[in-house]
């Protein structure tokens, strides 16, 4: 489905990662694919789940606070594929403190650092890549439930979801007369490294399972079917959107 398309990825931590599940399908459609990773602590990771499943892809080290190296990212992209046709961005950050108690807690720091990492990082990729989107493309972020709804501890997390939401709008809106389409997934939760940093996760997990209408948690590999959808020419109508990959359970009233 994605012959000959080419795609970068930002936001593989480990095999954990909706990243990593993301680019297993994408792989598997048959994309070219370039990773980022954040700094060299995670460096190896990457290298070493890529080396091991899809020997040949260019890994580029970037951290989203640091403007030079999404240049040189999109640079090194442009001079090995000579286009883009998707990116994936799967990224979010907010420091722990802010993540548990009274979102009225929030210090201003926290919620600069969580809303520039989680959601300005989005408008200043697709910036970046529209350039090289020659023939038109699609952006596809990860979104949370607690960015419609009040979820405990989510916190500012929640409020940059929000922010990633409505700037895959707008952002829709700016690129769509280029052929570039900007969606949102929003995943049910999945145990991964960030969800970790979330208090009282395994309750929220078990709590979703119960109340989801498919009644079971959503899987990785889920998510990164649909974002194969959202990357190929089957959705190409599809653009500002953000789709629940969550079994259901953001429909569920009483
Ligand atoms: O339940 C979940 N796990 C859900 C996650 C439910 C719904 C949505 N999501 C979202 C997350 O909010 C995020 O946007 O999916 C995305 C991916 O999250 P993940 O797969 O759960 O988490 P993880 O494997 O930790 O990857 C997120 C990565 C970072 O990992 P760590 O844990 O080391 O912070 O985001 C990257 C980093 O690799 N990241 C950055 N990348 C570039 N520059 C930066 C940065 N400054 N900060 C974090």
């Amino acid at each position: 489905m994605l012959n000959g398309k080419f795609g970068i990825i930002f936001g593989v931590a480990n095999k954990r990662s909706i990243a990593w599940a993301t680019a297993l399908a994408l792989h598997e459609a048959g994309a070219r694919l370039a990773f980022t990773y954040q700094g060299d602590r995670l460096k190896e990771n990457v290298e070493g789940l890529t080396n091991e499943a899809m020997p040949g892809s260019l890994l580029l080290p970037c951290d989203v606070t640091k403007q030079d190296e999404v240049d040189a990212t999109f640079r090194r992209v442009g001079e090995e594929f000579g286009r883009l046709d998707f990116l994936i961005h799967s990224i979010a950050y907010a420091p722990r403190e802010a993540l548990g108690g009274e979102y009225l807690d929030t210090s201003r720091d926290a919620f600069v650092t969580a809303l520039e990492i989680s959601a300005y990082s989005l408008v200043q990729l697709s910036r970046a890549a529209m350039p090289l989107m020659i023939e038109g493309g699609s952006i596809v972020c990860m979104s949370y439930y607690g960015a419609e709804k009040v979820v405990a501890g989510y916190n500012v997390m929640g409020v940059a979801k929000s922010a990633l939401e409505a700037s895959t709008r707008y952002l829709a809106n700016d690129l769509g007369p280029r052929n570039i389409r900007v969606n949102a997934i929003s995943a049910g939760p999945i145990q991964t490294l960030s969800a970790r940093g979330v208090s009282d996760f395994s309750t929220m997990l078990k709590h979703h399972a119960e109340r989801a209408a498919l009644r079971r948690n959503v899987e990785a590999r889920e998510v990164g079917a649909t974002a194969v959808f959202l990357c190929s020419p089957m959705s190409s109508g599809i653009t500002g959107e953000v789709i629940h990959v969550d079994c259901g359970y953001s429909i569920m009233g009483m």
